[in-house]
């Protein structure tokens, strides 16, 4: 197969965030060597995790062959054929047992578009379970419930990267992008930044202002930051006419959060308030984005629906040179959440519950809309669910650690091990991996085709330089032989990525993220394309849309909506058994669950251990010291970590990477309480208590 032959150098993109990063890869003396390409959301930079991405393509542990988990209880080394037919002949005897639905599926936002939407259609298809999420439930899905309210569509950034570049003001809510998308910062350079973060970060560091608030409460913030730009004269009148909706219902709340009161509640005072809003009223061109610190909240879609709000009122969205974003985490975190692994989607953005969406997707897949399953359970009540009466017996895992990564982890470790049978297609042994039945050995990045859309909705190519090592195959692959196993016709699932794009492209048509005129040719001629894209028959070829919203919103009467929305509490605040806040977030050097970034001795040794930053008095009033070990504990659990004395942190707070697993992971203090509208945990807040523990972490 020539497609299969090595080549000297390939134009593709970073493996990990959502930035993309463009690079190009070749052979070097040691390996694979990379290179920033001039690709405009990183204009000639990388990361350190870019740098040293290709480490990850030879780590020692590197999985080669299938693993069985055999009656000694250790996993071992299979052949292909024996793995799957394994995997295939327990997946139906549990189906006879207990119905479709005891089969679950968790997918990822790293996932190419071909696989996830390979992903969602094996499940609805070949498993015939309406038990599919995936990680984008952590992540994308509070901005994502808020955005399809405000616009009636979500797209990250509904606009290029690249024209962050001319704003003067840019508000940062809950986003730390010097860390966690350093080539951003690039695009900030010009803008005054107005940071909302209870840390005090290296972003914040930048700002012209930054506000640090109590974490949880940014509602109460953005709510107090509409109430006066709207009483000092700030808001836009004509815009608000013009091009929304629902604007005094909105107002109705905001009009009882005074800045005094805002204060009390958030910590940040009444100037600081004003100065904020002043920034963003008096420039010409502006920007409010949010991040997860801002959204991974019980109350996160109603926060991020808050910050739409004052965007709206100060008449920055749908317009030239100015806008509302939210900064979408994962490397295809925008693409991942289109083409049908959430548990109420379909492709083209589609949902699972409307008949026509449903008649659509059912013609392309050849079946009936009565085989296609409903809506299933959102991330985390999946994993809560399984191997309870009614819940999953079987678990395939696909692009996802949750081990480390899923809230209140002692409880996900206790569900994963009460399952009859769990799959996990990874290229290392993650934590989770660990502790599967069967594990299948997959090809990375730099291995492989396929295509991922960027933060801004941009899609991109992702270039194969080598073959992928000796025993392994690709997820689309693994996909087809299982599904073929489960007595499914081998055409329903082909293995070229360029195939299943074609796939998808009709999928999508008439969808709300319509790719059906995007192709492979297109792409690789090098233009850049943003959904929605239609195919026109016949016509010009459609040129994708870098702006939306510029000439009406995508609502059926074309304006935005303003949402009524209230303060409410965290699920769980201070009391006198767990006194400080806690919250938690990313390092530079680290990538989420840490499974591809532990493993390269570059980025290890930055961060080689989970860590507390704690303020010096509160740490003092604890027996903690720099350097030490600190107990963290929660209702649910323990967690323990280095010490880290930070001068800038708030009294009242502390906050944990997640990166790190074992004893040490921070998610193992995390709470379950999920956002009512988009089902999102409560990863940015809970209540602990602080003490000086004997082990190093
Ligand atoms: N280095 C690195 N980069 C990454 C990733 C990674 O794991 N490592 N992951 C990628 C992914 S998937 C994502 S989703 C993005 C996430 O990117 P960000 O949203 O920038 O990352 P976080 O560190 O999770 O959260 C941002 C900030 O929120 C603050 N915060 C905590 N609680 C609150 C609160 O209540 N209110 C406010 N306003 N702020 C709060 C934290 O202090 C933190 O500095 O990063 C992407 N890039
Ligand atoms: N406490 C706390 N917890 C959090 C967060 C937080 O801020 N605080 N953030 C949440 C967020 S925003 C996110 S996005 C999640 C992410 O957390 P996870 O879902 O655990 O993400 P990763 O660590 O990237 O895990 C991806 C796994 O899949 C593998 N993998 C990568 N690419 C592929 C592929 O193409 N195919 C297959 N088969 N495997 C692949 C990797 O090796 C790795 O083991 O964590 C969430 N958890
Ligand atoms: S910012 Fe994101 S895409 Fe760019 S090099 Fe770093 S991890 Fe890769
Ligand atoms: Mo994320």
């Amino acid at each position: 197969m020539p497609d299969r032959a090595p080549r000297t150098s390939v134009a593709t993109h970073c493996p990990y965030c959502a930035l993309q990063c463009g690079t190009r890869l070749g052979h070097g003396a040691s390996g694979t060597v990379v290179e920033p390409s001039d690709f405009p959301v990183n204009d000639g930079s990388l990361c350190q995790k870019g740098w040293t991405a290709p480490a990850v393509l030879d780590v020692p542990d590197r999985l080669r062959r299938p693993l069985l988990r055999g009656p000694d209880g250790r996993l071992a080394p299979a052949g292909w054929d024996t793995a799957l037919d394994t995997v295939a002949t327990r997946l139906r005897r549990i189906r006879d047992e207990h119905g479709p639905d005891a089969l679950a599926v968790f997918g990822g936002g790293g996932l190419t578009n071909e696989k996830a939407y390979l992903l969602g259609k094996f499940a609805r298809l070949a498993l015939g379970t309406s038990q599919i999420d995936y990680n984008g439930r952590f992540c994308m899905s509070s901005a994502a419930a808020a955005g399809n309210a405000a616009f009636g569509l979500d797209r990250g950034l509904p606009f290029p990267v690249a024209d962050l570049g001319a704003a003067d003001t840019i508000l940062l809510a809950g986003a730390n992008p010097a860390e966690t998308m350093p080539p951003l910062m690039r695009h900030l350079r010009k803008a005054d930044l107005i940071v909302i973060d209870p840390r005090r970060t290296k972003t914040a560091e930048r700002a012209a202002l930054h506000l640090q608030p109590v974490p949880g409460t940014d509602l109460a913030l953005a709510l107090g930051l509409l109430h006066i730009a709207v009483s000092d004269g700030w808001c836009d009148k004509e815009y608000v006419q013009e091009r929304t909706t629902g604007f005094d219902a909105a107002w109705r709340r905001a009009v009882t959060w005074w800045p005094e009161r805002v204060e009390q509640v958030t910590g940040v005072p009444v100037a600081e308030q004003r100065a904020a809003v002043e920034l963003l009223g008096e420039a010409r061109r502006a920007y409010v984005l949010t991040g997860r610190g801002a959204e991974q909240h019980s109350k996160g879609a109603d926060t991020a629906a808050a910050f739409i709000n004052l965007a709206l009122a100060l008449g920055l969205p749908g317009v030239a040179g100015s806008g509302y974003g939210c900064l979408t985490g994962q490397g295809n975190g925008q693409g991942g959440r289109e083409h049908g692994q959430k548990a109420d989607q379909l492709p083209g953005y589609r949902m699972i519950t409307d008949p026509e969406a449903r008649a659509h997707v059912a013609r392309v897949w050849g079946t009936t809309p009565d085989a296609l399953p409903g809506p299933g359970r959102s991330a985390y009540e999946l994993l809560d669910a399984l191997g309870t009466e009614g819940g999953p017996r079987a678990l395939l895992v696909f692009g996802s650690n949750p081990l480390v990564s899923a809230p209140h982890s002692a409880r996900v470790a206790e569900r994963l091990a009460a399952l009859d049978l769990l799959v996990v297609a990874d290229f290392v042994p993650s934590e989770t991996a660990r502790t599967a039945d069967v594990v299948l050995p997959v090809a990375q990045w730099a291995e492989e085709e396929g295509s991922l859309t960027n933060l801004e909705g941009r899609v991109l190519r992702r270039r194969r330089l080598l073959p992928p090592p000796e025993g392994v195959r690709t997820d689309l692959e693994v996909l087809h032989g299982l599904a073929v196993r489960l007595g499914e016709p081998a055409h329903r699932y082909p293995t070229s990525p360029r195939q299943v794009f074609d796939e998808l492209r009709r999928a999508s048509r008439g969808g709300t993220a319509d790719y059906s005129g995007i192709t492979y040719e297109r792409l690789d001629a090098g233009e850049a394309l943003y959904w929605p894209c239609p195919e026109r028959p016949g016509g010009q070829p459609h040129p994708g849309t870098p702006r939306l919203f510029l000439d009406g919103f995508a609502t059926p009467d074309g304006r935005a909506r303003f949402a009524e929305v209230d303060h409410r509490d965290p699920a769980e605040t201070p009391d006198a058994d767990h006194p400080l806040y806690a919250t938690t977030g990313r390092v530079l050097a680290h990538y989420q669950s840490g499974a591809q970034t532990r493993r390269v001795p570059e980025l290890n040794d930055a961060v080689p251990e989970p860590y507390v930053e704690i303020h010096p008095d509160t740490a003092a009033r604890a027996g903690l010291r720099e350097g030490g070990t600190a107990r963290v504990t929660s209702a649910r659990g323990t967690t323990v970590a280095r010490v880290r004395l930070v001068g800038s942190m708030r009294t009242d707070t502390v906050f944990l990477p997640f990166h790190h697993p074992g004893a040490g992971r921070a998610n193992l203090i995390t709470g379950t309480a999920l956002d009512p509208r988009s089902r999102m945990p409560e990863f940015k807040v809970c209540a602990v208590r602080i003490e000086p523990g004997s082990d190093a972490p």
